[in-house]
């Protein structure tokens, strides 16, 4: 089963108006007036589809009554059944600071299919297109993973660039990179685009690494998944996560997470930009209108697309 591939434009809108709710807010050092404005518009946006949405991956768990919470229905409820994850401020310190690569972004998938992370830590190893499936592995350490991939990206293992979060908590797989002489590209924040980054040949990055949200390996994923890349994840949890965990099914909790395994069958992804990012171009505002680009992937059309489109302010 597919996807009908006419709720693209369905989500493109959704993540494009939640763009423009964090928009006013861009360098207002707000984080939570951004983040609240993005929900609003893309919360109104996912009740104006003809489809039976569940918030899989969303603003938080049900008893602390965020909107989009972790199992809120969305749309018409007559259409079809999907499931969503949704990220409506991807990078809140971004968008606080005026710095590059906020978004707004959601993932669908068809009902059961998206793996419904808690909002715990996870380790995450990306590669992109093109490579032996499930070449690396979190298990192999720093050292075999660069090894591995090295080898079969036929390059020289100093050519390689690795991409990761700056936090001391990667302080030993940065030593380790180090001493194999690889190249390092450090992210304040914004993983997902991250790990989206192994798939476009344009950044140069080779690999993704390190520990961030769980619930943005999960979008990455999804973008992964339509573009050939892969993505290997582990969650990190404490005891009260532990629980968490349970309570969302999840049972194994040292499992590792393959990108079938998060993401199967049919997936869309869109991400519209709130800042410039890497991948696309933020909003503009030109007076009577604003401008907005987005980032949208269908995995069975095979529709892999940047687009940009005009919302009116009176709208
Ligand atoms: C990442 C990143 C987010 O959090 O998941 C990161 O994608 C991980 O958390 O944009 P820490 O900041 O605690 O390291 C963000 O940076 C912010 O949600």
């Amino acid at each position: 089963m597919s996807i009908n591939k006419d709720y693209l434009g369905k989500f493109i809108r959704a993540t494009e108006r939640a763009a423009i709710g964090a928009f006013p807010f861009v360098g207002k050092g707000d984080k939570i007036a951004a983040d609240q404005g993005s929900v609003d518009m893309m919360r109104n946006e996912l009740n104006n589809i003809e489809m039976s949405g569940e918030v899989v991956i969303g603003e938080g768990e049900m008893d602390e009554a965020p909107m989009l919470y972790i199992g809120e229905k969305v749309g018409k409820k007559n259409g079809q059944s999907l499931d969503i994850a949704l990220d409506p401020l991807e990078g809140t310190n971004f968008v606080a600071n005026n710095l590059p690569n906020a978004f707004s972004m959601l993932a669908v998938c068809e009902k059961g299919n998206l793996f419904s992370a808690p909002d715990t830590y996870m380790e995450k190893i990306a590669i992109g297109q093109n490579l032996p499936k499930n070449l690396l592995d979190l298990d192999f350490g720093v050292e075999k993973n660069l090894k591995l991939l090295s080898e079969a990206k036929k390059k020289d293992i100093k050519q390689i660039t690795a991409c990761l979060l700056k936090r001391p908590r990667h302080d030993k797989i940065v030593q380790s990179l180090k001493k194999l002489g690889v190249q390092i590209k450090f992210i304040s924040d914004g993983d997902v685009s991250g790990a989206i980054s192994v798939v476009d040949p344009k950044t140069n990055i080779d690999i993704y690494i390190g520990i961030g949200g769980g619930p943005e390996g999960v979008l990455a994923a999804a973008a992964l998944s339509c573009l050939g890349g892969q993505i290997q994840t582990r969650l990190v949890l404490d005891d009260e996560q532990k629980k968490r965990a349970n309570k969302l099914g999840i049972k194994d909790i040292t499992r590792k997470y393959n990108i079938d395994d998060m993401i199967k069958g049919d997936v869309m992804f869109c991400a519209s930009a709130i800042t410039d990012g890497d991948i696309v171009e933020g909003v503009k505002d030109l007076g009577d209108k604003y401008e907005v680009s987005t980032f949208a992937l269908h995995k069975n059309s095979k529709i892999f697309k940047k687009t940009k489109n005009y919302h009116l302010k009176n709208e």
